[in-house]
């Protein structure tokens, strides 16, 4: 069975990060979304929302899983037998930090990391550049899914 995982925050999930999870369960066998536990900085969602909106919306890829977790992000793939981290790659500007952590996490257990360019539709997509336009009542409707957007506009509603 051959696994990866597509790690993030997704606060919330983009079409951008919809791109890279599709394509990467068309490569995989079961494809882990983890969603960042970050105790120090707070969301615009919460965690459980955050994985209800990925499994709504990765429901008919079939073969994605999604969870949270905290700490290092190869604990989680020792704990699950996954040998392989999928990453979207924006921009030159992403690659420097990608780099690292990518050599960092093959230095502490051997996984390895693929990297996905980018749809070009979706390269300058970020879901905090989301949050800040649509805050500003900017349209962001075609760069989510429209469960997502819904779900967008009611928190922001609500602040
Ligand atoms: N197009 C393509 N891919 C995209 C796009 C887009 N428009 N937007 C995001 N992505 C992909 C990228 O691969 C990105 O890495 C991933 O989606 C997640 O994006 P975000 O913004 O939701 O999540 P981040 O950047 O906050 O997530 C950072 C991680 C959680 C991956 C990282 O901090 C981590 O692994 N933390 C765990 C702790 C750890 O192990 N630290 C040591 C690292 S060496």
């Amino acid at each position: 069975m051959r696994r990866a995982v597509c790690p993030g925050s997704f606060d919330p999930i983009t079409n951008g990060h919809l791109d890279i999870i599709g394509r990467a369960s068309k490569l995989y066998d079961v494809v882990h979304v983890a969603v960042m536990i970050n105790q120090s900085k707070k969301g615009l969602f919460t965690i459980d929302e955050r994985i209800q909106m990925i499994r709504e919306v990765t429901a008919d890829f079939g073969n994605v899983e999604v969870e949270s977790f905290h700490g290092l992000l190869v604990d989680f793939c020792k704990q699950r037998d996954i040998p392989a981290i999928v990453k979207g790659l924006r921009a030159v500007s992403d690659f420097d930090y990608e780099l690292q952590m990518a050599q960092m996490n093959n230095g502490l257990s051997g996984v390895e990391t693929l990297f996905v360019p980018t749809n070009p539709t979706y390269s300058f997509l970020s879901s905090s550049l989301v949050k800040e336009v649509a805050t500003w009542g900017g349209d962001v409707a075609h760069l989510l899914p429209p469960t997502v957007h819904e779900a967008l506009v009611e928190r922001l509603a609500q602040k």
